[in-house]
């Protein structure tokens, strides 16, 4: 969060004449608020540290882990009236909605590219989308608002925040504290989108931020939702600036933690995801490990959704990041969702009955014990180090085996069983 304006502006000039867009304007928006209100920081940082630790007080506070947030949206597309293709269809709005949930739940299709190495953290957040069906009287709504206004001739400025204010040429929100407002327009500089964390803190009375009227998800047109005719840009055209953006205004930070280099000790107060020096600018490079972690190294996260990453490569949250965002839904947003029980556990339901390894820590032979589904005879054993390295690969038909790992290194390593209907992954340790 330390950044001087200086450097932001530099940063923000950078990122429009290399890559024609700029992913995310949250962080300096945020700036902007910090002009006028001293306090700001600190009561983000505030908020922000009390779900971190709502979140790790598992067995009293947490949730049950079968409990689905349903979050309820509104979609405010403003549009200038000499530019219809800004007044996008719903049929872009429904598929910017199912791609949050597929998204939040783990069931994009390309979750299957998820690094084997971050597997083990990869989360279905329980966290789902909807449009809202009754509007703040009560009354039938679509969850969606159409109105024609002006930002001007370069559109809305993320930094007045003017597209969410009739007097400005907006769109008023409903009540910030019952729904996910997400306001559509076009936007200044090729900004594709921004979000304020939650600052209210949950002990405080409803409101009582000075921004409580502002708070919500600002996206460019052109990155909403999926196959639209007109993307900005081939590298965010996947629909996840929304993703990305609900994931701010939920409570977490860019990856790389808004502080470049690597003398920090965690950029985005988020256990488990590796130490990143800086964003990737709508780049796929899996070999990228910009910065040793402790006491395991790991790759950067690029498939991270709070990174830069091109929407292409983009396709996890992790159990750190859903813990938080799930803290968030219980404290500051609280009112915005309502909750389900799941019955069926789709988190474990692709577990093995029995998976098991020892001794652990190994050091020459380790036992794998699996227990295979009735119908099934056969699975594959595969061992990985932390960056991903498949080290190992052969097929077992059950129940009991011994694999050598009298070759392998001192380290951390993963053990992945994979059969026609189960996958599961045990971390183990060699250590002689
Ligand atoms: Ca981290
Ligand atoms: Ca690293
Ligand atoms: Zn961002």
């Amino acid at each position: 969060m330390k950044k001087s304006i200086l450097f932001l502006t530099a940063l923000v000039i950078f990122k429009i004449s290399i890559a024609q867009v700029q992913r995310c304007a949250s962080t300096e928006a945020m700036q902007e608020i910090a002009k006028t209100d001293a306090h700001y920081f600190n009561r983000v940082n505030h908020v922000f540290e009390q779900a971190q630790q709502y979140a790790a007080q598992k067995s009293a506070n947490r949730d049950a882990d079968d409990t689905v947030y349903h979050i309820r949206c509104v979609f405010h597309v403003v549009y200038a009236s000499n530019k219809p293709e800004e007044n996008i269809p719903d049929s872009v709005i429904f598929s910017q909605i199912q791609i949050l949930n597929e998204d939040y739940r783990r069931m994009n299709a390309d979750a299957v590219k998820t690094r084997s190495v971050f597997l083990p953290v990869a989360a279905d957040t329980k966290i789902q989308f909807e449009l809202a069906t009754e509007d703040p009287d009560g009354n039938p709504t679509t969850g969606i608002t159409r109105k024609t206004g002006s930002g001007g001739v370069l559109g809305f400025n993320p930094f007045q925040d003017n597209v969410k204010s009739t007097t400005s040429g907006g769109q008023n929100p409903w009540p910030t504290d019952r729904y996910l407002n997400i306001w559509v327009c076009n936007m200044f500089l090729g900004v594709l989108g921004y979000a304020y964390p939650p600052s209210n803190a949950p002990n405080w009375p409803a409101n009582s931020s000075v921004d409580s009227a502002r708070q919500g998800v600002v996206l460019h047109y052109q990155c909403v939702g999926r196959n639209f005719s007109n993307p900005i840009d081939a590298t965010v055209a996947g629909g996840r600036s929304a993703t990305h953006e609900i994931g701010h205004y939920l409570g977490l930070r860019h990856i790389w933690g808004d502080t470049t280099g690597c003398n920090k000790v965690d950029g985005d107060g988020i256990a488990d995801t590796p130490k990143h020096a800086d964003a990737h600018q709508q780049t796929c490079d899996t070999a990228d490990n910009s910065c040793v972690d402790a006491p395991f190294d790991f790759p950067d996260m690029i498939e991270n959704y709070m990174d830069y990453s091109d929407d292409r490569c983009l396709n996890m949250f992790t159990e750190g990041q859903k813990n938080l965002m799930r803290a968030m839904l219980q404290t500051s947003r609280r009112g915005i969702a309502y909750t389900t029980i799941e019955t069926a556990i789709p988190s474990t339901a692709s577990h093995f009955s029995m998976f098991s390894v020892s001794p652990n820590p190994a050091t020459d032979l380790l036992r794998v014990e699996v227990q295979l589904p009735i119908a099934e005879t056969t699975c594959n054993l595969e061992i990985y180090d932390v960056s991903g390295r498949q080290l190992f690969s052969d097929k077992f038909s059950g129940s009991t085996t011994f694999i050598p790992v009298s070759n392998l290194c001192n380290g951390t390593y993963f053990l992945g069983a994979k059969s026609a209907s189960k996958y599961q992954i045990i971390k183990f340790v060699v250590n002689r």
